[in-house]
């Protein structure tokens, strides 16, 4: 995803930086300068422009700054663009490839010269095409539910979004401007829309966009089943969200069998589809040492595999399709009863009763030794380290964990209280974090 705020951090970096051979005056009461360049790192129709900005605290004069633009390739050769000597340079169809940063040359008001280098821009690419967003309304149409406002936007949206909720067509003036609208009785018989406006990540004004009409609002319908799941999301910028249960050392589980149900929104962080995760682990919970790690993705599931093709194994490929939003049973079973420093477990799995391709198969852990006593620890994970994904949540429900044949842990998460963090004073341990129980609607088969 490229957005601006990449750049503004990527600028960041440039402070201290300055040209071979050229040594600022750092000494007490003198600042050194810096250059950041801002604007998105597209050639196309859009003459995209990027603008440097000096910041020196020593003052200095705009109209005296010599600004000189470079090109980078991806071996890191710079050559200067002939004739890029404003502050502001228009992007080129053949910056294409090249990352652009921009150097300053000043006397400031100190009377030091500077010579500051601006952190590179990302790689410039072809300008994506421009569409135009929609938005629809997810939620039961039922007083006392929350509806949510989704946007489709494929070039992103920034977090400008503001939303206006229409009941029958006329503002909901208790609505707040929000992506979620909670229905009250004074919605009773009304059809619900929001309309939305917002800046996608191109920087186009986007909306006001309709959604379609909901139902008519009806009080929630008797008989309704509703179920207490754990629902894990990802809001955390430098972490993930995880629910991790873990058995002490003399419980590890040489052999065993774990069953649930889990179901996965659509995750994405602006657009680029994400993934979730259900791993078994045995007394590492290093990515690469996973006993087995099922990643569900947006379209299907996979087994991570260090060795394999982008991380995941290639035998095994797709072992199931998924279609967000739907609950799928699975049951993974791993045998370490033969497994050694140097023999690794067996596992398999089976999805909606029907045991994948190339199952059983060898675990995929790259330590051996680490998994050869069997699982010690659960664990299941939402999103990754570098971005948020909002309220796009896994949902896992029915968990059991068997020893052989016998229950060693089991979770229906109907004993919590709706909205309980499960990261401390439950069974979970520490490391869930944004792992909470949700009330749900039951929409899948009543577990057996
Ligand atoms: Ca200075
Ligand atoms: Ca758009
Ligand atoms: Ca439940
Ligand atoms: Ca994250």
């Amino acid at each position: 995803m490229k957005t601006k705020l990449a750049l503004a951090i990527s600028s960041i970096l440039a402070i201290g930086g300055c040209s071979d051979d050229f040594e600022p005056n750092t000494t007490a009461g003198h600042s050194v300068g810096s250059v950041s360049v801002e604007g998105l790192p597209y050639s196309g129709d859009q003459n995209r422009i990027l603008t440097a900005t000096v910041s020196d605290s020593d003052g200095f004069t705009e109209s005296e700054v010599v600004y000189s633009w470079i090109r980078t390739n991806a071996d890191g050769d710079t050559t200067t663009i002939d004739g890029a000597t404003e502050n502001t340079y228009a992007i080129a169809a053949a910056d294409i490839g090249f990352a652009i940063s921009v150097k300053a040359s000043y006397t400031d008001k100190g009377g030091d010269a500077e010579l500051p280098v601006s952190a590179p821009t990302e790689v410039i690419e072809a300008e994506p095409a421009a569409v135009v967003g929609t938005v629809e309304i997810d939620g039961y149409p039922w007083v006392g539910y929350e509806l949510a406002a989704l946007i489709d936007d494929n070039n992103g949206v920034s977090d400008d979004a503001s939303y206006t909720w229409l009941a029958n067509n006329e503002v909901i003036t208790h609505a707040e401007d929000s992506e979620i609208f909670t229905v009250t009785d004074a919605e009773l018989a009304k059809t619900i829309t929001v309309s939305v406006t917002y800046t996608d990540n191109l920087e186009y004004s986007e909306g006001p966009h309709t959604s379609a009409a909901t139902a008519a609002i009806t009080p929630e319908p008797a008989g309704t089943e509703k179920t207490k799941v754990a629902s894990i999301t990802d809001n955390d910028s430098s972490g993930n969200g995880q629910l991790r249960y873990k058995f002490s050392e003399e419980d590890i589980i040489v052999k065993g069998k774990m069953t649930l149900s889990f179901s996965k929104d659509d995750l994405f962080n602006g657009d680029t589809g994400k993934e979730a995760y259900l791993t078994l682990f045995g007394t590492s919970t290093s990515n690469a040492d996973a006993l087995v790690d099922i990643r569900i993705g947006n379209t299907a599931l996979k087994v991570r595999d260090d060795a394999g093709t982008d991380g995941y194994n290639d035998a095994l490929a797709e072992i199931a399709q998924y279609t967000t939003g739907e609950w799928v049973d699975v049951e993974v079973t791993w045998d370490a009863t033969n497994a050694t420093e140097a023999v690794l477990p067996e596992v398999s799995i089976t999805i909606n009763g029907t045991e994948v391709v190339g199952s059983p198969f060898t675990s995929l852990a790259k330590t051996p030794s680490v998994v050869a006593g069997g699982v010690q620890t659960v664990n299941f994970k939402v999103g990754d380290s570098s971005s948020v994904m909002g309220r796009a949540a896994l949902r896992v429900d029915d968990l059991k964990l068997y020893s052989g044949e016998a229950i060693a842990y089991e979770d229906d998460f109907e004993s919590y209280a709706d909205e309980t963090e499960l990261a401390d004073n439950t069974d979970f341990n520490a490391s869930s974090p944004e792992a909470v129980v949700d009330e749900i609607v039951a929409i899948r088969p009543a577990a057996e």
